[in-house]
């Protein structure tokens, strides 16, 4: 049958990095593939948000270079909760240059993404050695963008093919970001999803978590503005929970 999947728990022996292995754990725990991102400027809404969904994701994106009132502070007690509600910290941070502008941005500055953030996002866009010798500890893994949601992007076919490539070939890559199936050894996550809405007039496309399963096959759907500005995100995440994964059971 065309729209057939493997399962996470055989998707788990394809992945080798610890932390693809631990995402996928928790998402077989907690049963959800929901990814939330909190694309929120201030410090105390994203607390707010995560103690109202925390149970209900596998994992929390930011974007910290927008937070106005970043701190330590907020880092630590955001990570305890983190291992407490058992989902992972993604820094949405989509670095894009050379391999030592890339390390730079990973390992200093103010946000110090290495010393919390459990994935980081990269483009692919300056080549295979740009996303090398990173400095990543351990137990910290990579997402590449290989093809973004939004409409008219400059992704080509050939480029994406290529993106898909220099991540496969990375072992610290645990996945990328495609709007199209890819191989069973990389976890493809999918932003741009939403009940409703099609297009925004800001440039972003978006499906239903149904075509994102069905279609793209994919396995993880990051979800904003649809769950942090919902009258009810409590209500609204576990919507888009069961959706998810009923989406992903449906093609087993
Ligand atoms: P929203 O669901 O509110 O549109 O948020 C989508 C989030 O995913 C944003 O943080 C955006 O930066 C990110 N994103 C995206 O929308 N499309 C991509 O292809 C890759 C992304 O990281």
């Amino acid at each position: 049958i065309q729209n057939k999947r493997i399962s996470y728990e055989e998707k788990k022996e394809k992945i080798f990095h610890p932390i693809g292995k631990k995402l996928i754990d928790i998402t077989l725990k907690k049963k959800t593939n929901l990814i939330v991102s909190a694309d929120l400027i201030d410090t105390k809404k994203i607390l707010k948000l995560v103690s109202l969904i925390g149970d209900r994701i596998c994992g929390l994106k930011l974007h910290v270079d927008i937070i106005n009132d970043f701190s330590y502070s907020f880092i630590n007690y955001l990570k305890k909760i983190s291992i407490e509600k058992k989902f992972l910290l993604l820094e949405d941070r989509k670095l894009c240059d050379v391999s030592t502008t890339n390390c730079l941005q990973l390992h200093y500055g103010i946000h110090k993404i290495s010393s919390w953030a459990d994935i980081v996002t990269a483009h692919v866009l300056a080549g295979s050695m740009s996303i090398q010798n990173l400095n990543l500890p351990s137990n910290m893994g990579l997402i590449t963008i290989s093809e973004m949601s939004s409409y008219g992007g400059l992704y080509d076919d050939n480029y994406i093919r290529k993106a898909l490539n220099i991540s496969l070939k990375n072992p610290k890559v645990i996945g990328t970001v495609a709007q199209r199936k890819v191989d069973d050894r990389l976890l493809l996550f999918t932003p741009g999803i939403h009940f409703y809405e099609k297009k925004n007039n800001l440039g972003n496309r978006y499906i239903h978590p149904v075509q994102a399963f069905e279609k793209n096959g994919s396995d993880f759907i990051i979800v904003g503005k649809a769950i942090f500005q919902s009258e009810n995100p409590k209500i609204t995440a576990e919507e888009y929970r069961n959706a998810g994964w009923k989406a992903y059971e449906n093609v087993l």
